[in-house]
C-alpha cells in the first residue's frame, strides 16, 4: 500500500466547491505556485465527495476495503515502515526567539525554517492533487471553536480529517460568521516519505503549521497535536484558557449525581480506555460517559468553575490491547466506518492485532504487508497501530458533547506509566501543589513516538511533546488559572502501571479503575476519607471500595506504598528537570519542591 497516489480527476460537481474568502484563496494560490500540483480539490465534506474519495483511495491502493459484512464502511491503511509514529526530534517550534519556545522544545528560527521548507516544497505536488480541507475544532457553536484549513497531497489525510474534525462547508460558514476572522494555515506534503526529509513545524505567531515528509497520524492530521495542542496552548495562554492533552469523562451515580473529570496521561498511557470505561459489576448503576479521549480545551465559566470541551470529532486510538474485555465500548465503536492503520488483515478481510479477543487467525497479512502466522516472530499489528472512528459511534458518548460552553470539571487527574514509586492514587493538597504534581509527572516512553521505549522521562502534564511555547511560562499560566477559579477542580495523581517483584502489574486496571474514580468523586463531594502523607492525601483501606475484587491486602499495601528510597530518587529526578529549566521555573514550584524534600527529611 502506498500513500503516494497520483492526481485524481473528479467529475464536475465534486471537488470544485471553492470558498469565497479572499485570504484563503490567496494563501492557497501561493502554495499552488510553490508546490505546483496538477489540480486543486476543494473539500466540502459532502457524502458524494466522501464516496468518490473512498473509491479513488481504493483504486489507487491508499486504502483497502475490509469485509463489508463484518466491518461495514471500514478500511485498512498501511503506512511506510519508517513512518509509524510521531517524530519528536523533528517537531519544531519556530518562534521569533529561542526563549519563547523554551528548553523543552526544538526551537528553530522562523525565517530560516520557512526558507528551508520552501526549498523542500518546491514542485512537491507535481503529478498529485492538492486537497484543501476546511475544518472546525470544537463544537461549532462554542466560543472556543477554531477554524483551520489544511492543504495536503494525501488522500488518507483527507479521509481521516473527515472523521477527526468537523470538516467541509460547515467550517467555511463558521469562518464567514466569525468575529475575529482568525483561521489556522496548515500545509502538509508527503514529499517522498523520507525520514531524513521529515519536519513538523509550528509558527505560533503566524497561526501556521507546515508538515513534510510523513503520512502518519499526529504528524499529519494537523488539527490534532499541531493545532489543538501546540498552537492551541500558545493561543490559550494569550487568551486565558487551557489547551490540554486530556480525556474528559462524565461519571453518574445511581442517584443521578453527575461529575465531569479531565485526565492527562501521556501518549499510549490509558486516556481512551479511561474515557470509555465500563464499571465492574459491583458498581451497578454507575455510568461513565465520554466527552473526549485525547484533548481538552478548558475555560473559566461565569460561575468560577472550569469548563471543558473536546475539540475533536473522532478518536485516533491505540489498537493493540483493545478487546471486549479491556474496552468493550471501543470495540463496539470500531465495528463500522473505521479507518484502521497498520493492523493485520485476515484472509476474509477482517482485522487482527495483539490482544484482540479470540484465537489468532492461522494466516494474516501483517502491518508491513507480509505473510503472518501465529508462529511468526514479528508482530501482526504495529504497537502504535491506530483506529480512526467518529465519536458518534461510541455507545457511551455523553449527551453534552456538543455543548458549546463545555461541561464543568470537578477533578483533574494526572497520571504516568511508572513501574515503581507512584502509588495507585493520591490527591494534591491544593491547586498550587497540584500544579507541581502535574509539572513533575514522569512516564515510561511508549510506541506513540519514535524513541527509547520504556525509558522514564519527565512529561509535565503529558504535554512535553505538545506545549507550543516555553514550559516555564506554561507552568506560570497554570498557577494563574487556579486563583481565578472560585471553585477549582481538585487535583489527583494516578498510576495504573505499578509492578510487583515479579514484573507484573499490581493493579488490574481498565474497568476496575472505577474504584479509584469513585474515591476521587467521594473527595469532590466532601465525604471521602483520606490519610495525609508526605506526597498528598491517600485513601485509607476503609475509604477505598474493594468489594467484588480479588486482591490481597499485601498487594494493596504495595500499590499504596510510599518508599523513602524511591522518593529520594524521584526528588533527584525532579531536581534534574528543574536544573534544565532553571531560568524559567516559577518560584512557587521551587518552593513546592523544597517543601516536598523537607517532608522526606532532606
Ligand atoms: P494516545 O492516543 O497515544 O494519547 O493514548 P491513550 O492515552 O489514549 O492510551 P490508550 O487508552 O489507548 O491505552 C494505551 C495502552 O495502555 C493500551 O495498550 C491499553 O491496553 C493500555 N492500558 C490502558 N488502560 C490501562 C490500565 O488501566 N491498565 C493497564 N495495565 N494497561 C492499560
Ligand atoms: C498521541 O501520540 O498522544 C496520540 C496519537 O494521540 S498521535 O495523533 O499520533 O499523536
Ligand atoms: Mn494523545
Amino acid at each position: 500500500m502506498d500513500n503516494l497516489a497520483p492526481a485524481i480527476t473528479p467529475p464536475k460537481g465534486i471537488g470544485d466547491n471553492e470558498p469565497s474568502n479572499q485570504e484563503v484563496l490567496d494563501w492557497v494560490q501561493e502554495v499552488v505556485r510553490l508546490t505546483t500540483p496538477d489540480n486543486i480539490f476543494w473539500c466540502d465534506g459532502s457524502d458524494e465527495e466522501h464516496a468518490y474519495l473512498l473509491q479513488e483511495a481504493q483504486r489507487l491502493g491508499v486504502v483497502t476495503k475490509l469485509n463489508e459484512e463484518k466491518l461495514p464502511g471500514s478500511y485498512l491503511h498501511r503506512s511506510k515502515a519508517n513512518d509509524v509514529a510521531r517524530v519528536e526530534q523533528f517537531t519544531l517550534i519556530c518562534t521569533p526567539t529561542e526563549d519563547e519556545a523554551g528548553p523543552t522544545n526544538n526551537w528553530r528560527d522562523p525565517a530560516e525554517t520557512y526558507q528551508q521548507l520552501n526549498e523542500m516544497l518546491k514542485g512537491a505536488m507535481k503529478g498529485r492533487t492538492m486537497f484543501v480541507i476546511p475544518y472546525i475544532m470544537g463544537p461549532p457553536d462554542s466560543p472556543l471553536a477554531k477554524v483551520g484549513f489544511e492543504i495536503t497531497d494525501s488522500l488518507y489525510v483527507v479521509l481521516s480529517m473527515r472523521i477527526m474534525t468537523r470538516m467541509g462547508s460547515v467550517a467555511v460558514k463558521r469562518l464567514e460568521s466569525s468575529e475575529n476572522g482568525e483561521w489556522n494555515r496548515g500545509v502538509h506534503s508527503l514529499l517522498d516519505i523520507n525520514p531524513e526529509r521529515r519536519l513538523i513545524c509550528h509558527f505560533p505567531q503566524d497561526n501556521a503549521i507546515i508538515s513534510v515528509g510523513s503520512g502518519y497520524g499526529g504528524n499529519v492530521l494537523l488539527s490534532k497535536k499541531c493545532l489543538a495542542l501546540r498552537i492551541g496552548s500558545y493561543l490559550a495562554r494569550k487568551q486565558g484558557w487551557l489547551a490540554e492533552h486530556m480525556l474528559i469523562l462524565g461519571v453518574e451515580s445511581p442517584e443521578g449525581q453527575k461529575h465531569y473529570v479531565a485526565a492527562a496521561f501521556p501518549s499510549a498511557c490509558g486516556k481512551t480506555n479511561f474515557a470509555m470505561m465500563i464499571p465492574p459489576e459491583h458498581f451497578n448503576g454507575w455510568k461513565i460517559t465520554t466527552i473526549g479521549d485525547d484533548i481538552a480545551w478548558m475555560q473559566i465559566g461565569d460561575d468560577g468553575r472550569l469548563y471543558a470541551v473536546n475539540p475533536e470529532n473522532g478518536y485516533f486510538g491505540v489498537v493493540p490491547g483493545t478487546s471486549y474485555k479491556s474496552n468493550p465500548n471501543a470495540m463496539k465503536s470500531i465495528q463500522r466506518n473505521t479507518i484502521y492503520t497498520n493492523v493485520a488483515q485476515t484472509d476474509d478481510g477482517d482485522v487482527w492485532w495483539e490482544g484482540k479477543d479470540g484465537e489468532p487467525p492461522q494466516h494474516a497479512i501483517d502491518w508491513r504487508g507480509n505473510d503472518w502466522t501465529p508462529a511468526s516472530k514479528e508482530k501482526a499489528a504495529h504497537p502504535n497501530s491506530r483506529f480512526a472512528v467518529p465519536q458518534w459511534n461510541n455507545p457511551a458518548l455523553d449527551h453534552d458533547v456538543e455543548k458549546g460552553d463545555g461541561v464543568p470539571i470537578s477533578a483533574i487527574i494526572f497520571g504516568g506509566r511508572r513501574s515503581d514509586t507512584m502509588p495507585l492514587v493520591f490527591q494534591a493538597f491544593d491547586w498550587e501543589h497540584g500544579t507541581y504534581v502535574g509539572a513533575m509527572m514522569a512516564s515510561e516512553m511508549t510506541a506513540a513516538a519514535v524513541g527509547a521505549l520504556g525509558q522514564v522521562r519527565r512529561d509535565p502534564m503529558a504535554m512535553l511533546p505538545f506545549c507550543g511555547y516555553n514550559m516555564g511560562e506554561y507552568f506560570k499560566h497554570w498557577l494563574k488559572i487556579g486563583p481565578r477559579l472560585k471553585n477549582p477542580p481538585l487535583i489527583f495523581h494516578v498510576n495504573w502501571f505499578r509492578k510487583g517483584g515479579d514484573g507484573s502489574y499490581l493493579w488490574p486496571g481498565f474497568g476496575e479503575n472505577m474504584r479509584v474514580l469513585k474515591w476521587i468523586i467521594d473527595r469532590c463531594e466532601g465525604h471521602g476519607g483520606a490519610a495525609e502523607t508526605e506526597i498528598g492525601y491517600i485513601p485509607r483501606p476503609e475509604d477505598f471500595d474493594l468489594e467484588g475484587l480479588e486482591i490481597t491486602r499485601e498487594t494493596m499495601r504495595e500499590l499504596f506504598a510510599i518508599k523513602g528510597d524511591e522518593w529520594k530518587k524521584e526528588i533527584a529526578g525532579q531536581q534534574e528537570f528543574f536544573d534544565n529549566m532553571q531560568r524559567f521555573m516559577p518560584p512557587e514550584l521551587s518552593a513546592q519542591r523544597d517543601k516536598l524534600a523537607a517532608r522526606f527529611g532532606s
